[in-house]
């Protein structure tokens, strides 16, 4: 996991909003992160916590593809790919009694049985990464009890042990995980690029206001792209990956 990666180095993102991502110029493979926020079966699986609250399967499961798509050319890159898995002890000590409470109101209570398992626990079905994007060996996987993959976690110690100053963003939900992550991020000074194909909530208009809140400021919490932007990108430089084959 630490051992040197791959010296690809990338152009900007010339076309990522609002501004070319990243700020500081070109980006390299070696310190930019790959992060995979809560593909679980749990919320875009037939049977898990999303479904069993009633939302639209569709709306967590189309940025799978897009997202398999630069997972594969992140591990081309040899860039740090880091999976997050959001879900609770199985005696549910980490599991904050309001979180529960509220998710018993909408009928899918954390910790009761579903189709899928115990739901958001630990070492259940629905709590497994689903196949599109599951990790390979070496990858790194985060556990979190909450929504932000910084809190209660090692994952800053992690990025700063591998050297990592760059994030890009894919995951489920856009206007909770993921968001709550990027904040963390950027506060902490990572540069950060969400993929708006990659990413996906449980109401389109709350995954468009997510997106467009990135942008505000001149980039407050930092830049969205299109995968196919980034791929572009990671294609098409001088030593990108399709000029190193
Ligand atoms: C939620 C998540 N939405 N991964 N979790 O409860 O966004």
């Amino acid at each position: 996991m630490t051992s040197p990666r791959p010296g690809y180095t990338f152009s900007r993102v010339p076309d990522a909003t609002p501004y070319a991502w990243p700020y500081d110029g070109a980006f390299r493979a070696e310190s930019t992160a790959l992060l995979c926020i809560d593909w679980q079966i749990d919320f875009c699986g037939p049977g898990g916590y999303v479904d069993a609250m009633g939302y639209d399967l569709a709306l967590t499961r189309t940025p799978l593809e897009p997202t398999a798509r630069v997972l594969a050319a992140a591990r081309e890159t040899g860039m740090l790919v880091i999976h997050t898995r959001e879900g609770h002890r199985p005696d549910l000590s980490d599991l904050p009694a309001n979180k529960r409470w509220r998710s018993a109101q909408i009928g899918a209570e954390i910790g009761s049985a579903g189709p899928c398992g115990r739901i958001l626990v630990r070492g259940e079905p629905g709590w497994q990464i689903v196949d599109e994007v599951a990790p390979i060996g070496g990858e790194v996987i985060i556990d979190k009890p909450g929504k932000g993959a910084f809190y209660a976690t090692d994952l800053d110690l992690v990025l700063r042990r591998n050297g990592i100053t760059h994030l890009i963003l894919t995951g489920i939900t856009t206007d909770v995980c993921v968001h709550t992550t990027m904040r963390e991020a950027n506060d902490r000074g990572y540069e950060c690029l969400i993929l708006s194909d990659c990413t996906g909530a449980t109401d389109p208009a709350h995954h468009e206001a997510a997106l467009s809140m990135v942008t505000m400021q001149g980039g407050v919490f930092g830049a969205v792209a299109s995968s196919e932007q980034l791929l572009t990108t990671l294609g098409a430089g001088t030593t990108g990956v399709a000029a190193a084959r």
